[in-house]
């Protein structure tokens, strides 16, 4: 591995397949036995898709995003042995109030989970009068705590960084409208304590026909990952086609110390939706990353992504390589 990686440990166990041989040599590759996860995991299940995995303990725990058969969203809690084979709980998580004050939510969605020092963190699209960034922790998979919902509604995909940056925690979100938001640009925020958010820097707005699977709108995907060359962002974007939005994903590189400056930024996509169980769903063509496993040593990457809003997926990758895409196609040059 050329980059360094920080705050990364070794993680001799990820789920990983080789690249297949013959075929275009893309920089991400499925697993050969996709969907990871099916629709209907667990009794009540409609669908399980954009959810987050972790290392825990000698295998992986992770927060999922069941819809179930009355269609309502939720999160749950699951745990694996390898990455591949998941148990998830039939019962949504009932986070327990650190304050009784906190209010309750009508739905919790799209959830990411974030290792920051001695604890996970779950951040949620979480329905307040509409959709905001939910937040909570957990120091085991068993009991969840709910803190201060960190913004105000309307907002979508929060995502903190794994440590703090100036002394703050910080956290990348997408501000949008209550409903299917046409438009969307990544703004970074700082927090002395998860429930002050301030220092609202602008980081990314869609693009143009130029890059066209990224110019409706764009949103944060797993948590940003520390390299010696600045934080890798994977993040999803989505195109307006004459049949509905599209979502594929790439990846950018954010300054260490000033994440809200993008240094190098993909013109093309790293994946698209081009499976069946990718474009054939509840919501067709949609690819949507929110957890990302890497090894320390070797750099090898696990993506899991949300396909079709019904199935999980899972991507392989190189660290180095995805850099060198990032690099080489970087429209910021331009
Ligand atoms: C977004 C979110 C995601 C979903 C996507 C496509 O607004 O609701 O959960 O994957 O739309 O439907």
């Amino acid at each position: 591995m050329r980059v360094q990686l920080r705050n990364v440990t070794p993680l001799p166990n990820i789920p990983w397949e080789a690249r297949p041989q013959g075929g275009r040599d893309e920089v991400l590759w499925r697993y050969a036995a996709n969907p990871v996860i099916p629709r209907n995991l667990t009794t009540y299940a409609n669908s399980i898709f954009n959810s987050a995995v972790v290392p825990f303990k000698e295998g992986f725990a992770g927060v999922f995003r069941c819809d179930n058969t009355s269609r309502q969203m939720n999160i749950y809690a699951g745990q694996s042995k390898d990455g591949l084979s998941w148990t998830i709980e039939d019962e949504p998580i009932e986070f327990i109030k650190t304050d009784p004050e906190l209010p309750d939510s009508e739905y919790k969605y799209d959830p990411r989970v974030i290792f920051i020092e001695d604890r996970w963190y779950i951040m949620w699209c979480n329905g307040y009068h509409g959709p905001c960034i939910g937040l909570g922790y957990t120091l085991d998979f068993e009991q969840f705590y709910l803190l201060e919902n960190p913004l105000m509604p309307f907002n979508r995909n929060g995502v903190l960084f794994p440590r703090k940056i100036h002394g703050n925690y910080a956290m990348l979100s997408r501000p949008s409208d209550s409903g299917h938001t046409p438009f969307g640009d990544i703004i970074y925020s700082e927090s002395p304590d998860l429930t002050y958010w301030g220092k609202h820097r602008h980081v990314m707005a869609p693009l143009g026909w130029q890059s066209a699977w990224q110019s409706t709108k764009i949103g944060a995907g797993p948590a940003p990952i520390e390299t010696s060359e600045g934080w890798l962002l994977f993040y999803h974007g989505v195109l307006t086609s004459c049949n509905g939005f599209v979502y594929s994903f790439s990846a950018a590189l954010l300054d260490l110390d000033k994440p809200w400056k993008p240094i190098a930024r993909a013109r093309p996509y790293l994946l698209s939706p081009q499976t069946g169980y990718e474009c054939v769903g509840d919501v067709p063509n949609v690819t949507f990353p929110c957890a990302c496993l890497v090894d320390g040593d070797t750099g090898r990457l696990a993506i899991y992504y949300g396909c079709a809003d019904t199935v999980t997926g899972l991507a392989f990758g190189y660290i180095d390589e995805v850099l060198d895409f990032v690099k080489h196609h970087n429209c910021l040059k331009d």
